[in-house]
């Protein structure tokens, strides 16, 4: 049976269905679509659907569009709401659903177990399932497995098979970085291994690591993890150079000389679909049994402090040029959680923006990605955002902010205008030059 499944995969003529439509899963559809597989795409929401089933990408992704309109129009992709369906009529089954915390921190495995249930109800002997969600340790094994073997009658690793293989797709560079990136491949026993790497065979031209699923789950999230802790430490480094009284840009730029060095850039906080709830995903299983984390929980919290931080430095900038918060109109710029992307998911942008609202400031935005404005003014460029105010935020590290004209800027601006960089990508010395009062993370230079 798994020779029948694994010669298939080989032909290209395995039917694969994959479900959820967010960035991963439709590049995981269009790409196994790309190399000649015959691929359903499944999402709840319809109108991502109809954008899909015309061949448009609903990410601002010019890569992820094109190839998506070519995989449509020669038929190798389509889209549909139906679940069962689409698993019935499938070989494989790829789900992509998302895996988000709640407001507790605990995972809500909502989506997944609801997305499992529907693919139950198509599941049929010789069939493969591969979880591409992050998930909390262990859910593959003994949540997944246990809700497609009820669903299905089916017995997993045998009837089935069952894999959990995380993605490592950056928002900006998801096509090529899920080609290129090295594939771990958990398998919930080695038969779905085998599997699983026949089929990743066929997209990846990176290398392709076999563990087991729980394995390949905690990986995912130390990598994620990893990341969090290591800017934590850049934030908190910055937090110090303001109180020393150096630039902490500077000095993590001569830091970084060390081979072994390899300091993170501050900022004014972490945001995006990932790593501001991957880490209390690893954590939830320890922490039910007493664990205390030391180093990953303190670190996730110190960069949420952060967004506090670029608040502060607004009101302390304020002040210095005796002005009141409250009484301010401050121009934020940017929505999006990092540059060059529309993605707004736990944006520190967004905590900004209600603070300084919670403050009393009259807040606006821009963001030359996105329509979002948390609630706040929205301006349409940024003449338009920093009109008669007292008051720039940088939220967001977009190139188009790296190029601010400061001088045409300020004359736009209220008399006294202070800046606050929360990314660090503009020049203190001209913006001071120019007139402004400047603030920025880790500028503890006077
Ligand atoms: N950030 C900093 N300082 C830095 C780097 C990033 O403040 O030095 C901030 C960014 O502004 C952003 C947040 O952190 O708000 C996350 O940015 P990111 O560059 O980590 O990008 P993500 O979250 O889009 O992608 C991460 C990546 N994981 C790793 O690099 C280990 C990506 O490879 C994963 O595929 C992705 O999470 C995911 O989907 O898990």
């Amino acid at each position: 049976m798994k020779q029948e499944l694994v010669k298939m995969i080989r032909a290209g003529e395995a039917r694969i269905a994959v479900i959820g439509l967010g960035h991963v899963g439709l590049t995981t559809a269009a790409m196994f679509a790309h190399v000649g597989f015959q691929v359903k795409g499944v999402d709840l929401k319809k109108d991502v659907v109809e954008a899909v089933s015309s061949g448009k990408s609903h990410f601002r992704d010019l890569e992820l569009d094109e190839l998506v309109g070519k995989v449509v129009r020669q038929r190798r992709l389509g889209a549909t709401t139906d679940t069962q369906r689409a698993a019935r009529e499938a070989d494989v089954v790829i789900i992509c659903v998302q895996t988000p915390v709640t407001e507790d921190k605990e995972p809500d495995q909502s989506y997944l177990g609801k997305a499992c249930e529907d693919v139950a109800e198509g599941l049929s002997r010789g069939k493969l399932v591969v979880v591409q969600s992050t998930v909390t340790p262990g859910t593959t094994k003994n949540f997944v497995a246990r809700v497609l073997e009820k669903g299905s009658g089916l017995k997993c690793g045998e009837d089935f098979w069952l894999a959990n293989c995380p993605e490592r797709i950056t928002p900006g560079k998801v096509v090529q970085e899920f080609v290129e990136n090295v594939r771990v491949v958990g398998g919930y026993n080695s038969e779905s291994v085998v599997v699983t790497v026949e089929l990743f065979k066929t997209v990846t031209k990176g290398e392709i690591l076999g563990t087991d699923c729980t394995s390949a789950e905690v990986a995912k999230l130390a990598e994620n993890s990893f990341r969090d802790v290591n800017i934590a430490f850049a934030n908190e480094f910055a937090l110090i150079c303001e109180q020393i009284g150096v630039d902490a840009m500077e000095v993590i730029r001569l830091a970084n000389t060390h081979p072994n060095v390899s300091v993170h850039k501050p900022g004014c906080g972490v945001g995006g679909p990932c790593l501001p709830k991957d880490p209390y995903l690893l954590l939830h299983p320890v922490k039910e049994k007493g664990f205390e984390s030391r180093v990953i929980e303190p670190c996730r919290e110190l960069n949420d402090y952060m967004s506090n931080h670029a608040g502060e430095l607004v009101i302390e900038a304020l002040k210095k040029v005796g002005k009141d918060v409250s009484h301010s109109k401050v121009a934020v710029l940017g929505a999006a959680y990092k540059g060059e992307v529309d993605e707004t998911k736990n944006s520190p942008s967004e905590r900004i923006v209600c603070e300084l609202m919670g403050l009393g400031a009259e807040v606006v935005v821009y963001d030359p990605y996105c329509e979002e404005s948390f609630g706040a003014g929205k301006a349409k460029d940024v003449n338009d955002v920093v009109r008669d105010a007292d008051c720039i935020v940088i939220a967001t590290d977009h190139k188009k902010f790296r190029e601010l004209k400061l001088g045409r800027i300020k004359a736009l601006m209220n008399e006294k205008p202070a800046l606050i960089d929360g990314r660090r990508i503009v020049d203190p010395i001209e913006a001071k030059k120019q007139g402004f009062m400047y603030g920025g993370i880790g500028y503890g230079a006077k």
